[in-house]
């Protein structure tokens, strides 16, 4: 969990930003992310040098170039063991992951499982376009099967993986979707899923207007409907996908059943908001604490490294030895 800072320096979304050449498309939808991801940090009163933005590789991965904060560009579906490295040494940091769905779903598809595993608190972003935007436009995981965007040189023979659903079969204990054009809502999940004690993901649908033809900015909005209705709508009120620490079994099986339907639909209705909050279940830092109790006060980031003299704690000379070739 994020605590907010109380201090007398606030700071502003403008101190998120970062003046770095963006050579993102225009009207893509990664800037509206972006966008949210500054005013969350700022309306969290986050401190830019307590926060790290870890990105994978894709045009979402460049992410980190553009937030004033910390931050990590990794390598192809790696951000999260990163991210997760990250946290763990430094758990006073605020660690927000953004990748695309090539990234994530793909190459980086077994860490995103295996994060699940964990509850680290981390937030992660899927910056979701259904395809490989970076290079040129191949089908990624999220497209659905029979599509055919216009890089294809056929119909998409695979079918998609539906994110929320792998991220609660996973185990993340927060999650939720937003759409790219409706920063407002954006902005209010992406607070949410900073301030969530474990493994948040958002899902967030973007049109790539570059190589994406299909899922554009007018089809997110329905404008071919025979009825004009954007696509992207909240969830319905009476929706509550919170899961309370001492629900018993029914209610957890209820809140499953309800959290799978609506997770299930997706095409002239995709609904955003927060399908899930699991409280129910321990998150890493907890775990590590019952076992080494000094973990908080001693981090592995927080841990001196040299004496007062500047000597080293740490003996190595006996394990070089074994090195030395005579
Ligand atoms: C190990 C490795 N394999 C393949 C690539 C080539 N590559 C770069 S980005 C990318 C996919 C990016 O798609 P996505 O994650 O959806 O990001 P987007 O560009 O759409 O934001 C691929 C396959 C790479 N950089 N490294
Ligand atoms: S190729 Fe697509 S995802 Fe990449 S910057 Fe351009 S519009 Fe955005
Ligand atoms: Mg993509």
């Amino acid at each position: 969990m994020t605590t907010a800072i109380d201090d007398a320096k606030t700071f502003k979304a403008k101190d998120f930003q970062q003046a770095h050449a963006n050579d993102w498309c225009p009207g893509c939808g990664d800037f509206g992310i972006l966008n949210a991801m500054h005013q969350a940090c700022a309306k969290l009163g986050l401190d830019p040098s307590k926060v790290v933005t870890v990105g994978g590789i894709g045009c979402s991965g460049k992410a980190p170039y553009y937030m004033g904060t910390y931050g990590v560009h990794t390598l192809h579906g790696r951000p999260i063991p990163y991210a997760t490295g990250i946290k763990l040494a430094n758990p006073d940091l605020t660690v927000l992951i953004a990748g695309g769905d090539g990234d994530g779903l793909g190459i980086g598809a077994a860490h995103f499982v295996n994060a699940g595993r964990r509850n680290v608190d981390l937030t992660y972003i899927l910056m979701n376009n259904e395809v490989y935007g970076l290079t040129k436009g191949q089908a990624s995981p999220t497209l659905p099967l029979g599509l055919q965007p216009k890089s294809l040189a056929g119909p998409n023979v695979q079918g998609k993986i539906n994110p929320l659903m792998m991220a609660f079969a996973s185990g993340f204990t927060w999650i939720g979707r937003g759409y790219s054009f409706h920063v407002k809502q954006l902005v209010e999940l992406t607070q949410q899923a900073i301030m969530h004690p474990g493994l948040s993901f958002l899902d967030v649908a973007q049109p790539c207007p570059t190589y994406n033809d299909l899922h554009t900015k007018d089809w997110y909005a329905g404008k071919d409907l025979e009825e004009v209705r954007p696509r992207v709508r909240p969830l319905p009120d009476d929706y509550d996908g919170t899961i309370p620490a001492d629900a018993d079994e029914d209610v957890v099986f209820e809140k499953m059943n309800r959290f799978v339907k609506m997770a299930h639909e997706w095409g002239d209705y995709i609904p955003t908001g927060v399908f899930m909050e699991n409280k129910t279940v321990s998150t890493f830092a907890e775990r590590i604490r019952a076992r080494v109790p000094t973990y908080a006060e001693q981090t592995p980031a927080g841990r001196a490294i040299a004496l007062p003299d500047s000597t080293t704690r740490t003996d190595l000379t006996s394990v070089f030895e074994e090195f030395v070739v005579n």
